[in-house]
């Protein structure tokens, strides 16, 4: 009897083990849909990010949730908008965590589906309880553990941001208790050198914001003194992420499992390994593109090695649009060339004009995904349901909220359609939307000029109107506003935008 079903369950658990596929999501910093050549990059190559787009499926709609990275993570994780919930904005150095515990997580629907969870690279989504935030020199938590991650090691906010440490599981990595790490908002003595007193000493000046504590020469938004053993070069962020994922990985290798790699790359300070600097001759901007290309590649040939190619679907997207000068003088808008980071796309990084958005997205499963190009709309925040859906696990009602089980597009199977529509955020709380409908584009910004200087800083500095309306399908660039041509269709659209905030949900 005992044969018989141990049998019965080799026959079946090769089966099971091709329709549970591990699953890894590489989530690129700040990465515009023109800047990998896959995309139509022409002025360097991004052969890693190629590869697995000839042998996936390209979305050529493939979106972040919004323009900015903790809002954009935060619906990725929770399958909810971040309009939904206040606090959700780009979190400050110590801050807590915004994920609330009990929500369901992608990671805690992977858990039900027997996966193990981990999570490597750029966290950014607060750590700690409210009211309090990270207790830096004990047990740091809440934070990925409490939200369905058996594993996690961490930059804790994104690097521009204090303090420059490893979070591994609850602790920082490497932390001297004699030498106690302490994070703050105000310099802790009148002496405390800052990009401000010691400007001329920095590697890389800043532009705005940015000009407090240094660290490894270049300074940075909040304060800290301590932890000097813990702290890390920014030139070796790359080579750790692929370091600690590829060995989490092989660990992991004879189970399924679930690995969310965010990478830092191209965030600012951009300050790519020295092997990389310079490659482009576009500066550091576009080699950090090259570095998280090859962080990429790193992840493909331990896949590879392991013979998980044809057992690992692998997501490839980012977390919000280019942006040029982000607060140092990197040069990346003077050193840039004919080069388009956000393609054929207006606005990027902080608006909700398409160019914040829209980005690059591929997915691939070898042997299972057909290559192909695809125009179905698909958006991070749809990965949850997904997931769920391709692993079998139930989505309780009350979960995801907005998370639309677009399985079906991403596997290219046949029939299957993408979302009909998306509503797309800036950073929050300031009523800016953009919502996409079929190829109907409403954009809706409720603030007023002052902001909206802001939204358009990195076009012309002029206001925009509160309603406009665009034709993706011939007008990508959503340069020609047809809101007075259409006036009914945009009456509808305002209506269905205003319904979806306000109904709580969308799925
Ligand atoms: C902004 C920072 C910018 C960047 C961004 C977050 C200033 C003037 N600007 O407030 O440099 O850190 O926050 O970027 O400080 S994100 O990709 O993590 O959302
Ligand atoms: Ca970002």
């Amino acid at each position: 009897m005992r044969l018989l079903a141990l049998a019965l369950l080799a026959a079946v658990a090769p089966l099971l083990a091709a329709e549970k596929p591990n699953v890894i999501v590489i989530m690129a910093d700040d990465l515009g849909y023109g800047d990998v050549s896959a995309y139509g990059a022409t002025a360097f190559k991004t052969p890693n990010i190629d590869r697995l787009a000839a042998e996936g499926r390209r979305f050529t709609s493939g979106y972040c949730s919004a323009s900015t990275c903790t809002p954009t993570r935060y619906s990725f994780l929770t399958g909810s908008y971040a309009f939904r919930r206040k606090g959700t904005g780009i979190a400050p150095p110590n801050g807590h965590m915004v994920v609330p515990p009990d929500a369901v997580t992608i990671a805690d629907l992977a858990k039900n589906a027997g996966y193990r969870t981990a999570v490597v690279g750029k966290w950014h989504l607060g750590l700690g309880e409210e009211g309090k935030g990270p207790d830096w020199n004990n047990e740091i938590k809440p934070g990925p553990r409490e939200i369905g991650f058996d594993y996690n090691f961490l930059l804790p906010t994104t690097n521009d941001r204090v303090p420059q440490v490893y979070l591994e599981n609850y602790r920082i990595v490497g932390l001297d208790p004699k030498d106690p790490l302490w994070v703050g908002n105000n310099a802790p003595a009148g002496d405390h050198p800052t990009g401000i007193t010691h400007r001329s000493t920095l590697r890389m000046d800043w532009s705005h914001g940015h000009n407090a504590t240094i660290h490894n020469g270049i300074s940075r938004i909040g304060f800290y003194t301590g932890g000097h053993a813990a702290r890390f070069r920014d030139e070796d962020l790359a080579d750790k992420w692929a370091e600690k994922s590829n060995a989490w990985i092989e660990a992991n290798r004879d189970r399924p499992f679930f690995l969310f790699l965010a990478s830092h790359d191209i965030h600012v300070p951009r300050m790519p390994h020295e092997r990389f600097q310079g490659k482009t001759g576009l500066g550091f901007r576009a080699d950090s593109i090259l570095q998280f290309d090859w962080q990429v590649g790193e992840i493909m040939k331990t896949l590879d090695r392991l013979g998980l190619a044809e057992k690992t679907l692998v997501i490839v997207c980012s977390d919000n649009g280019p942006v040029m000068d982000d607060g140092y003088k990197d040069f990346a808008l003077e050193k840039l060339g004919t080069h388009r980071a956000g393609g054929p796309f207006r606005g990027g990084k902080y608006s909700v004009f398409e160019g914040g958005t829209r980005t690059p997205f591929i997915a691939r499963w070898k042997g299972k995904i057909a290559p192909a190009v695809s125009d179905d709309i698909v958006c991070t925040i749809d990965l949850a349901a997904s997931l769920a859906a391709i692993t079998g696990t139930p989505l309780p009602e009350g979960a995801c909220l907005d998370s639309i089980d677009v399985s079906g597009a991403l596997l290219g199977r046949p029939g299957a359609k993408g979302r009909e529509h998306l509503v797309q955020q800036d950073n929050g709380g300031t009523g800016n939307y953009g919502f996409r409908v079929g190829n109907w584009k409403l954009v809706r910004h409720d603030t007023k000029s002052a902001r909206n200087v802001v939204v358009e800083r990195q076009l012309a500095n002029t206001p925009v109107p509160q309603f406009q309306l665009f034709n993706l399908a011939k007008d990508p660039g959503e340069t020609t506003d047809v809101l007075a041509q259409n006036a009914e269709l945009a009456e509808q659209l305002k209506s269905r935008l205003a319904a979806i905030i306000a109904a709580g949900r969308s799925r």
